[in-house]
């Protein structure tokens, strides 16, 4: 069995090797991931620039692939280019700061590793751990974040996807670890509204010209049953099935036409 391993936060971020570790008495685990911190490229793909991949000595000595482009870039150059054959499971992550609601799903680049792997079949695995303090979300592996307890509930997932698969319809799961859990369960959950409300910064370039920097405060999750909710307030290990297919209503559609 064969894992593919890839991140946002870049080849050097600890949660990919915390990902590697956790998954390795499973199966054998190919790490290739974006050479650079991509939270919030979303399902980009590189299309006006040369990509390089250079191989890497992971922190545990073993050999990863650094793409010097984005998530998406990573994971089609892992199944295209550098896999002879495409994984049992691809795992994304683990993600420094949590990946919740609908809002943000197509900007998390974590997210769009796993959309990428998981539109050709591959069952996969989005998974992301709530960080207490904000100024650690872009980490580059300099920091020791506690990876223990989402390494042992991502074992545990792998473990059944890497026996059985994913269940008919569903593409792939987007997971979030809480940082205080109170049980080792698996809460599932549908998507709930946004993680983050914006938050704007005006600054003035040394000229007098104003820049923008986007941030965000967190959203007030206040929906019993969503991610957001059971996560942040209820500190649950959430899981969500998620499908790629974003069709909505054609029949409303229609007679709307009319
Ligand atoms: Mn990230």
């Amino acid at each position: 069995m064969k894992a593919l391993i890839s991140n946002d936060d870049g080849i050097t971020a600890s949660g990919i090797l915390a990902a590697k570790k956790a998954v390795e008495n499973l199966c054998d685990t190919y790490v290739i991931a974006p050479e650079t911190q991509q939270s919030g490229i979303g399902h980009a793909l590189t299309l006006y620039e040369p990509l390089r991949v250079n191989e890497y000595t992971l922190k545990d000595g073993s050999l990863g692939y650094g793409v010097s482009g984005t998530p998406t870039d990573a994971v089609t150059l892992g199944l295209f280019e550098i896999l002879e054959e495409h994984p049992d499971i691809m795992i994304s992550g683990i993600n420094t700061g949590y990946n919740l609601g609908q809002a943000e799903l197509t900007t998390s680049g974590t997210l769009g590793a796993a959309i990428e792997a998981a539109s050709f079949g591959i069952p996969t695995i989005a998974i992301s751990l709530e960080v207490a303090r904000d100024d650690i979300k872009f980490e580059n592996g300099e920091i020791e974040i506690d990876f223990d307890f989402a390494g042992k509930m991502l074992n545990k997932l792998a473990k059944i996807v890497l026996k059985k698969g994913l269940p008919e319809g569903i593409d792939l799961l987007n997971v979030n670890i809480p940082a205080n859990p109170i049980n080792e369960e698996f809460e599932v959950v549908k998507l709930g509204k946004r993680m983050y409300i914006p938050n704007i910064e005006e600054r003035l370039d040394p000229r007098g010209k104003s820049y923008y920097w986007i941030g965000g405060e967190p959203y007030d999750f206040d929906e019993p049953g969503t991610d957001g909710y059971e996560l942040r307030r209820g500190q649950k290990t959430t899981i969500t099935p998620l499908k790629i297919d974003l069709t909505n209503d054609m029949d409303s559609l229609k007679k709307w036409l009319k």
